[in-house]
Protein backbone atom coordinates (compact mmCIF):
# COMPACT_ATOMS: atom_id res chain seq x y z
CA UNK A 1 0.00 0.00 0.00
CA UNK A 2 1.37 3.19 -0.95
CA UNK A 3 0.97 6.00 1.74
CA UNK A 4 3.88 8.61 0.68
CA UNK A 5 0.93 11.49 -1.17
CA UNK A 6 -1.49 10.99 1.80
CA UNK A 7 1.10 11.40 4.66
CA UNK A 8 2.77 14.35 3.25
CA UNK A 9 -1.04 15.98 2.51
CA UNK A 10 -1.21 15.13 6.26
CA UNK A 11 1.48 16.63 7.67
CA UNK A 12 0.69 19.98 5.60
CA UNK A 13 -2.81 20.00 6.77
CA UNK A 14 -2.20 19.23 10.31
CA UNK A 15 -0.23 22.71 10.05
CA UNK A 16 -3.47 24.68 8.95
CA UNK A 17 -6.12 22.48 10.56
CA UNK A 18 -6.66 21.30 13.74
CA UNK A 19 -6.13 17.54 14.49
CA UNK A 20 -5.58 17.88 10.10
CA UNK A 21 -8.74 17.10 9.78
CA UNK A 22 -12.59 18.46 9.80
CA UNK A 23 -14.00 15.92 12.67
CA UNK A 24 -12.08 14.14 15.09
CA UNK A 25 -12.58 10.35 14.07
CA UNK A 26 -11.04 10.70 10.67
CA UNK A 27 -8.23 11.86 12.47
CA UNK A 28 -6.86 7.65 13.19
CA UNK A 29 -6.01 8.05 16.60
CA UNK A 30 -8.31 4.99 17.74
CA UNK A 31 -6.22 2.89 15.04
CA UNK A 32 -2.61 4.86 14.99
CA UNK A 33 -1.10 5.89 11.85
CA UNK A 34 -2.29 8.86 9.58
CA UNK A 35 -5.28 9.14 7.83
CA UNK A 36 -6.01 8.18 3.77
CA UNK A 37 -6.68 11.36 1.68
CA UNK A 38 -9.30 10.09 -0.41
CA UNK A 39 -9.48 11.45 -4.21
CA UNK A 40 -12.51 9.53 -5.75
CA UNK A 41 -15.20 6.98 -4.99
CA UNK A 42 -17.34 5.36 -7.10
CA UNK A 43 -19.86 2.55 -6.23
CA UNK A 44 -18.69 0.42 -3.16
CA UNK A 45 -14.80 1.87 -3.98
CA UNK A 46 -12.74 4.35 -2.94
CA UNK A 47 -9.14 5.57 -4.13
CA UNK A 48 -6.66 7.47 -2.43
CA UNK A 49 -4.60 10.05 -3.58
CA UNK A 50 -1.61 7.56 -3.63
CA UNK A 51 -3.89 5.81 -6.50
CA UNK A 52 -5.14 2.66 -3.96
CA UNK A 53 -8.22 1.51 -3.98
CA UNK A 54 -10.39 0.26 -1.07
CA UNK A 55 -13.92 -1.47 -0.94
CA UNK A 56 -15.59 1.33 1.76
CA UNK A 57 -17.55 0.17 4.05
CA UNK A 58 -17.68 3.75 6.19
CA UNK A 59 -20.41 5.26 2.93
CA UNK A 60 -19.41 8.57 4.50
CA UNK A 61 -20.27 7.55 7.52
CA UNK A 62 -23.96 5.98 6.19
CA UNK A 63 -24.94 8.36 4.33
CA UNK A 64 -24.15 6.72 0.48
CA UNK A 65 -26.99 3.97 1.02
CA UNK A 66 -26.57 4.36 -3.05
CA UNK A 67 -22.87 4.28 -2.97
CA UNK A 68 -20.25 6.53 -4.45
CA UNK A 69 -21.19 8.37 -7.45
CA UNK A 70 -24.75 6.92 -8.37
CA UNK A 71 -24.93 7.73 -11.54
CA UNK A 72 -28.94 8.85 -11.07
CA UNK A 73 -28.01 10.99 -8.61
CA UNK A 74 -24.86 12.41 -9.96
CA UNK A 75 -26.77 13.24 -13.41
CA UNK A 76 -30.31 14.57 -11.40
CA UNK A 77 -28.25 16.84 -8.82
CA UNK A 78 -26.34 18.57 -11.80
CA UNK A 79 -29.00 19.53 -13.73
CA UNK A 80 -30.68 20.56 -10.87
CA UNK A 81 -27.54 22.54 -9.68
CA UNK A 82 -27.14 24.09 -13.33
CA UNK A 83 -30.04 26.68 -12.16
CA UNK A 84 -28.21 27.86 -8.93
CA UNK A 85 -26.89 25.95 -6.26
CA UNK A 86 -28.58 28.94 -3.15
CA UNK A 87 -31.21 30.98 -3.01
CA UNK A 88 -32.08 31.33 0.91
CA UNK A 89 -35.66 30.97 -0.02
CA UNK A 90 -38.00 28.24 -0.66
CA UNK A 91 -37.89 25.91 -3.75
CA UNK A 92 -39.94 22.92 -5.12
CA UNK A 93 -36.91 20.78 -4.20
CA UNK A 94 -37.66 21.19 -0.67
CA UNK A 95 -41.32 20.37 -1.14
CA UNK A 96 -40.48 17.12 -2.88
CA UNK A 97 -38.64 15.81 -0.14
CA UNK A 98 -40.26 16.78 2.96
CA UNK A 99 -43.42 15.01 0.41
CA UNK A 100 -41.08 12.15 0.46
CA UNK A 101 -40.20 12.11 3.82
CA UNK A 102 -43.36 12.89 5.81
CA UNK A 103 -45.05 9.83 3.55
CA UNK A 104 -42.15 7.40 4.62
CA UNK A 105 -42.54 8.07 8.26
CA UNK A 106 -46.07 9.01 9.51
CA UNK A 107 -44.99 10.32 12.94
CA UNK A 108 -43.49 12.86 11.05
CA UNK A 109 -46.25 15.48 10.19
CA UNK A 110 -44.34 18.25 9.45
CA UNK A 111 -40.98 19.12 9.63
CA UNK A 112 -38.33 21.55 9.06
CA UNK A 113 -34.73 21.57 7.06
CA UNK A 114 -31.49 22.22 8.51
CA UNK A 115 -28.10 21.73 7.58
CA UNK A 116 -26.41 18.93 9.66
CA UNK A 117 -27.61 16.31 12.44
CA UNK A 118 -26.02 18.35 15.07
CA UNK A 119 -28.75 21.04 14.41
CA UNK A 120 -31.49 18.83 13.92
CA UNK A 121 -31.10 17.44 17.56
CA UNK A 122 -30.28 20.21 19.34
CA UNK A 123 -33.07 21.77 17.31
CA UNK A 124 -35.65 19.23 18.26
CA UNK A 125 -34.07 19.65 22.27
CA UNK A 126 -34.87 23.63 22.35
CA UNK A 127 -38.46 22.78 20.60
CA UNK A 128 -39.35 20.03 23.62
CA UNK A 129 -38.50 22.66 26.10
CA UNK A 130 -40.34 25.29 24.37
CA UNK A 131 -43.03 23.23 23.93
CA UNK A 132 -42.99 21.74 27.68
CA UNK A 133 -41.30 24.42 29.31
CA UNK A 134 -39.48 22.12 31.11
CA UNK A 135 -35.25 22.18 31.29
CA UNK A 136 -34.09 18.54 31.79
CA UNK A 137 -32.96 16.14 28.83
CA UNK A 138 -32.80 12.26 29.82
CA UNK A 139 -29.60 10.77 27.45
CA UNK A 140 -28.85 7.22 26.82
CA UNK A 141 -24.87 6.06 27.35
CA UNK A 142 -22.92 5.31 23.98
CA UNK A 143 -25.31 7.40 21.83
CA UNK A 144 -24.50 10.39 20.23
CA UNK A 145 -26.91 12.76 18.78
CA UNK A 146 -23.57 15.23 17.22
CA UNK A 147 -21.72 17.68 19.14
CA UNK A 148 -23.97 20.36 21.10
CA UNK A 149 -23.74 21.22 24.38
CA UNK A 150 -26.53 19.15 26.10
CA UNK A 151 -25.27 15.99 24.27
CA UNK A 152 -22.16 15.57 25.03
CA UNK A 153 -22.31 13.48 28.12
CA UNK A 154 -21.30 9.93 28.27
CA UNK A 155 -21.55 10.17 24.57
CA UNK A 156 -20.13 7.99 21.68
CA UNK A 157 -18.54 8.50 18.09
CA UNK A 158 -15.54 10.16 18.56
CA UNK A 159 -16.09 10.89 22.29
CA UNK A 160 -16.26 7.48 22.77
CA UNK A 161 -12.89 6.96 20.39
CA UNK A 162 -11.05 9.73 22.33
CA UNK A 163 -12.27 8.69 25.81
CA UNK A 164 -13.21 11.43 26.94
CA UNK A 165 -16.60 11.59 29.64
CA UNK A 166 -17.63 15.39 28.87
CA UNK A 167 -16.19 17.81 26.59
CA UNK A 168 -14.29 20.96 28.10
CA UNK A 169 -16.34 24.34 26.88
CA UNK A 170 -19.93 22.86 28.58
CA UNK A 171 -21.38 24.99 31.38
CA UNK A 172 -21.64 22.96 34.49
CA UNK A 173 -25.24 24.58 34.03
CA UNK A 174 -25.91 22.47 30.68
CA UNK A 175 -24.11 19.44 31.99
CA UNK A 176 -26.63 19.44 34.55
CA UNK A 177 -29.75 19.50 32.61
CA UNK A 178 -28.14 16.50 30.87
CA UNK A 179 -29.81 12.93 33.31
CA UNK A 180 -27.82 10.08 31.76
CA UNK A 181 -29.21 6.30 32.12
CA UNK A 182 -27.99 3.13 30.78
CA UNK A 183 -28.63 2.06 27.20
CA UNK A 184 -31.38 -0.73 26.99
CA UNK A 185 -31.60 0.20 31.00
CA UNK A 186 -35.40 0.18 31.63
CA UNK A 187 -35.36 0.43 35.69
CA UNK A 188 -32.85 3.07 35.33
CA UNK A 189 -35.20 5.26 32.79
CA UNK A 190 -37.85 4.90 35.31
CA UNK A 191 -36.11 5.75 38.22
CA UNK A 192 -35.33 8.64 36.60
CA UNK A 193 -38.91 9.55 35.69
CA UNK A 194 -40.05 8.64 39.14
CA UNK A 195 -37.22 10.98 40.80
CA UNK A 196 -37.69 13.79 37.92
CA UNK A 197 -40.26 13.28 35.17
CA UNK A 198 -41.96 16.40 36.33
CA UNK A 199 -39.02 18.48 35.18
CA UNK A 200 -38.24 16.58 31.71
CA UNK A 201 -38.67 18.47 28.10
CA UNK A 202 -37.73 15.42 26.42
CA UNK A 203 -35.82 11.75 26.14
CA UNK A 204 -33.51 11.19 23.13
CA UNK A 205 -32.34 8.30 21.90
CA UNK A 206 -30.81 6.35 18.90
CA UNK A 207 -33.55 3.64 18.84
CA UNK A 208 -30.55 1.15 17.21
CA UNK A 209 -27.43 2.60 18.45
CA UNK A 210 -24.58 3.13 15.88
CA UNK A 211 -21.87 5.83 17.61
CA UNK A 212 -20.92 2.95 20.10
CA UNK A 213 -20.10 0.70 17.67
CA UNK A 214 -23.80 -1.40 16.82
CA UNK A 215 -25.72 -1.72 19.88
CA UNK A 216 -29.48 -3.38 19.27
CA UNK A 217 -32.12 -1.76 21.72
CA UNK A 218 -34.77 -4.64 23.30
CA UNK A 219 -37.95 -3.70 22.00
CA UNK A 220 -39.14 -3.30 25.37
CA UNK A 221 -36.53 -0.51 26.30
CA UNK A 222 -38.13 1.51 23.42
CA UNK A 223 -41.78 0.47 24.54
CA UNK A 224 -40.87 1.56 28.05
CA UNK A 225 -39.60 4.98 26.62
CA UNK A 226 -42.80 5.95 25.14
CA UNK A 227 -44.63 5.03 27.93
CA UNK A 228 -42.39 6.71 30.10
CA UNK A 229 -42.46 10.07 28.40
CA UNK A 230 -45.98 9.45 27.31
CA UNK A 231 -47.21 9.42 31.10
CA UNK A 232 -45.07 12.39 32.53
CA UNK A 233 -45.69 14.65 29.73
CA UNK A 234 -42.50 14.96 28.14
CA UNK A 235 -41.25 14.34 24.38
CA UNK A 236 -39.84 10.93 23.14
CA UNK A 237 -37.08 12.15 20.64
CA UNK A 238 -35.80 9.18 18.48
CA UNK A 239 -32.39 10.12 16.44
CA UNK A 240 -33.00 8.29 13.22
CA UNK A 241 -29.90 10.10 11.78
CA UNK A 242 -28.44 7.60 11.31
CA UNK A 243 -31.34 4.95 11.17
CA UNK A 244 -33.80 7.16 9.13
CA UNK A 245 -33.95 5.38 5.47
CA UNK A 246 -31.31 2.98 6.39
CA UNK A 247 -33.36 0.39 8.26
CA UNK A 248 -36.78 0.79 6.37
CA UNK A 249 -38.43 3.77 4.49
CA UNK A 250 -39.61 4.79 7.79
CA UNK A 251 -36.65 4.34 9.67
CA UNK A 252 -36.04 2.00 13.52
CA UNK A 253 -39.50 3.35 14.75
CA UNK A 254 -41.19 1.07 11.44
CA UNK A 255 -39.23 -1.44 12.45
CA UNK A 256 -39.75 -1.37 16.65
CA UNK A 257 -43.41 0.00 15.44
CA UNK A 258 -42.95 2.67 18.47
CA UNK A 259 -43.83 6.51 17.32
CA UNK A 260 -41.67 9.18 18.53
CA UNK A 261 -42.43 12.81 19.20
CA UNK A 262 -40.06 14.35 17.17
CA UNK A 263 -37.87 12.39 14.98
CA UNK A 264 -34.08 13.57 13.77
CA UNK A 265 -32.53 12.87 10.47
CA UNK A 266 -29.92 13.57 8.44
CA UNK A 267 -27.34 11.23 6.47
CA UNK A 268 -29.46 9.47 3.81
CA UNK A 269 -32.00 12.37 3.12
CA UNK A 270 -29.51 14.37 1.76
CA UNK A 271 -27.76 11.60 -0.60
CA UNK A 272 -24.26 12.93 0.36
CA UNK A 273 -24.44 16.30 0.71
CA UNK A 274 -24.99 18.30 3.96
CA UNK A 275 -28.53 17.59 5.38
CA UNK A 276 -30.34 17.49 8.79
CA UNK A 277 -34.37 17.71 9.38
CA UNK A 278 -36.52 17.43 12.51
CA UNK A 279 -39.97 16.68 12.65
CA UNK A 280 -43.02 15.50 14.40
CA UNK A 281 -46.51 16.10 15.61
CA UNK A 282 -48.01 19.13 13.93
CA UNK A 283 -49.03 20.37 17.36
CA UNK A 284 -45.03 20.32 18.68
CA UNK A 285 -43.97 21.92 15.30
CA UNK A 286 -45.90 24.56 14.63
CA UNK A 287 -44.22 25.74 18.27
CA UNK A 288 -41.14 26.52 15.75
CA UNK A 289 -40.82 29.98 14.01
CA UNK A 290 -42.27 31.68 12.19
CA UNK A 291 -45.32 29.86 13.01
CA UNK A 292 -44.52 29.79 17.06
CA UNK A 293 -41.91 31.05 19.67
CA UNK A 294 -39.21 28.67 19.01
CA UNK A 295 -36.57 30.77 17.07
CA UNK A 296 -34.74 28.43 14.68
CA UNK A 297 -32.88 29.37 11.31
CA UNK A 298 -30.14 28.74 8.46
CA UNK A 299 -28.73 30.24 5.69
CA UNK A 300 -28.18 27.11 3.78
CA UNK A 301 -31.19 25.34 5.14
CA UNK A 302 -33.10 23.64 2.87
CA UNK A 303 -30.25 23.75 0.01
CA UNK A 304 -31.49 23.20 -3.33
CA UNK A 305 -28.18 21.10 -3.80
CA UNK A 306 -28.23 18.81 -0.71
CA UNK A 307 -32.73 19.03 -1.24
CA UNK A 308 -31.99 17.34 -5.16
CA UNK A 309 -29.67 14.91 -3.94
CA UNK A 310 -31.91 13.16 -1.35
CA UNK A 311 -35.40 13.49 -3.45
CA UNK A 312 -33.16 11.44 -5.70
CA UNK A 313 -31.69 9.35 -3.46
CA UNK A 314 -34.75 8.54 -1.53
CA UNK A 315 -36.69 7.85 -5.23
CA UNK A 316 -34.19 5.49 -5.82
CA UNK A 317 -35.06 2.98 -2.81
CA UNK A 318 -37.73 0.47 -2.77
CA UNK A 319 -38.99 -1.94 -0.55
CA UNK A 320 -36.80 -4.35 -2.33
CA UNK A 321 -33.32 -2.55 -1.24
CA UNK A 322 -33.82 -3.03 2.02
CA UNK A 323 -34.09 -6.55 1.33
CA UNK A 324 -31.22 -6.82 -0.72
CA UNK A 325 -29.09 -4.81 1.86
CA UNK A 326 -29.92 -6.98 4.94
CA UNK A 327 -29.17 -10.06 2.53
CA UNK A 328 -25.76 -8.78 1.71
CA UNK A 329 -25.08 -7.15 5.44
CA UNK A 330 -26.01 -10.79 6.88
CA UNK A 331 -23.97 -12.55 4.33
CA UNK A 332 -21.08 -10.14 5.62
CA UNK A 333 -21.73 -10.91 9.07
CA UNK A 334 -21.35 -14.69 8.68
CA UNK A 335 -18.36 -14.56 6.76
CA UNK A 336 -16.39 -12.57 9.28
CA UNK A 337 -17.99 -14.45 11.98
CA UNK A 338 -16.85 -17.49 10.41
CA UNK A 339 -13.47 -16.30 9.37
CA UNK A 340 -12.71 -15.29 12.99
CA UNK A 341 -13.67 -18.98 14.94
CA UNK A 342 -11.42 -20.32 11.94
CA UNK A 343 -8.34 -17.72 13.00
CA UNK A 344 -9.47 -18.64 16.60
CA UNK A 345 -9.83 -14.91 17.31
CA UNK A 346 -12.36 -13.58 19.74
CA UNK A 347 -14.97 -11.65 17.77
CA UNK A 348 -18.96 -11.08 17.95
CA UNK A 349 -21.16 -8.84 16.00
CA UNK A 350 -24.43 -7.37 15.93
CA UNK A 351 -26.39 -6.00 13.02
CA UNK A 352 -29.17 -3.92 12.09
CA UNK A 353 -30.24 -4.54 8.75
CA UNK A 354 -27.24 -2.47 6.57
CA UNK A 355 -25.31 -1.63 9.94
CA UNK A 356 -23.04 -3.78 11.00
CA UNK A 357 -20.98 -3.32 14.37
CA UNK A 358 -17.74 -5.89 15.08
CA UNK A 359 -16.72 -6.21 18.53
CA UNK A 360 -13.51 -8.07 20.05
CA UNK A 361 -15.10 -9.51 22.45
CA UNK A 362 -17.14 -12.86 23.42
CA UNK A 363 -20.81 -11.86 23.02
CA UNK A 364 -22.51 -8.81 21.17
CA UNK A 365 -22.80 -5.61 23.51
CA UNK A 366 -26.46 -4.17 24.79
CA UNK A 367 -24.67 -1.35 26.57
CA UNK A 368 -22.31 1.38 26.66
CA UNK A 369 -19.95 -0.23 29.48
CA UNK A 370 -20.34 -3.75 27.54
CA UNK A 371 -19.48 -2.02 23.71
CA UNK A 372 -16.28 -0.53 25.56
CA UNK A 373 -15.20 -3.65 26.88
CA UNK A 374 -13.98 -4.68 23.91
CA UNK A 375 -10.44 -5.31 22.57
CA UNK A 376 -9.54 -2.14 20.61
CA UNK A 377 -5.85 -2.58 20.55
CA UNK A 378 -7.20 -5.58 18.09
CA UNK A 379 -9.78 -3.36 16.74
CA UNK A 380 -6.54 -0.65 15.78
CA UNK A 381 -4.52 -4.06 14.02
CA UNK A 382 -7.67 -5.59 12.07
CA UNK A 383 -8.40 -2.08 11.15
CA UNK A 384 -4.89 -2.02 9.36
CA UNK A 385 -4.91 -5.60 8.08
CA UNK A 386 -7.95 -5.47 6.29
CA UNK A 387 -6.83 -1.53 4.50
CA UNK A 388 -3.72 -3.21 3.27
CA UNK A 389 -5.58 -5.23 2.36
CA UNK A 390 -8.06 -3.06 0.28
CA UNK A 391 -11.13 -3.15 2.88
CA UNK A 392 -11.58 0.65 4.37
CA UNK A 393 -13.41 -0.03 7.93
CA UNK A 394 -14.34 2.59 10.28
CA UNK A 395 -11.07 4.03 11.61
CA UNK A 396 -12.56 3.22 15.30
CA UNK A 397 -14.04 0.34 16.97
CA UNK A 398 -17.46 2.67 18.55
CA UNK A 399 -18.40 3.25 14.59
CA UNK A 400 -20.41 1.57 12.25
CA UNK A 401 -20.06 -0.81 8.95
CA UNK A 402 -22.53 0.39 6.32
CA UNK A 403 -22.82 -1.57 3.71
CA UNK A 404 -24.37 -0.29 0.05
CA UNK A 405 -26.45 -1.05 -2.48
CA UNK A 406 -23.32 -0.53 -4.61
CA UNK A 407 -21.83 -3.41 -2.55
CA UNK A 408 -21.86 -6.83 -4.24
CA UNK A 409 -21.18 -10.50 -4.12
CA UNK A 410 -17.99 -10.67 -5.03
CA UNK A 411 -17.05 -7.48 -2.41
CA UNK A 412 -18.15 -9.76 0.29
CA UNK A 413 -16.09 -12.57 -0.96
CA UNK A 414 -12.78 -10.22 -1.12
CA UNK A 415 -13.74 -8.78 2.59
CA UNK A 416 -13.82 -12.08 3.93
CA UNK A 417 -10.87 -13.30 2.51
CA UNK A 418 -9.25 -10.14 3.80
CA UNK A 419 -10.20 -10.53 7.17
CA UNK A 420 -9.17 -14.35 6.86
CA UNK A 421 -5.68 -12.98 7.37
CA UNK A 422 -6.31 -9.70 9.41
CA UNK A 423 -8.50 -11.33 12.01
CA UNK A 424 -5.32 -13.82 12.51
CA UNK A 425 -2.93 -10.91 12.93
CA UNK A 426 -5.42 -8.83 14.88
CA UNK A 427 -5.44 -12.31 17.68
CA UNK A 428 -1.37 -12.27 17.75
N1 LIG B 1 -20.33 11.50 13.77
C1 LIG B 1 -19.85 10.70 12.71
C2 LIG B 1 -19.91 9.27 12.98
N2 LIG B 1 -21.01 8.79 13.65
C3 LIG B 1 -18.44 11.02 12.33
C4 LIG B 1 -18.45 12.06 11.33
C5 LIG B 1 -17.15 12.29 10.61
O1 LIG B 1 -16.08 12.23 11.21
O2 LIG B 1 -17.22 12.56 9.46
Amino acid sequence: MRRRVSESLYSKSSKLMVGGVSSPVRAFKAVGGSPLFLARGKGSHVWDEDGNRFTDYVCSWGALILGHADPGVLAYLSRRMRDGTSFGAPTREELRLAEKVCSAMPSVEKLRFVSSGTEATMSALRLARGYTGRPKLLKFDGCYHGHADSFLTKAGSGMATLGLPASAGVTDGAAADTITAGYNDVAAAEEVFRREGDRIAAAIVEPVAGNMGVVLPDAEFLRALRRLTASSGALLIFDEVITGFRLAPGGAQEVYGVKPDLTTLGKIIGGGLPVGAYGGKKEVMSMVSPEGPVYQAGTLSGNPAAMAAGVKTLGSLSRGSYQRLSRLAGELEKRLREEAGAAGTTLSTSRAGSMLGIFFRDSAPRSFAEAKDTDTKAYAKFFWGMLRRGVYLPPSAFETVFVSLAHSQRDVETTAEAASAALREARA
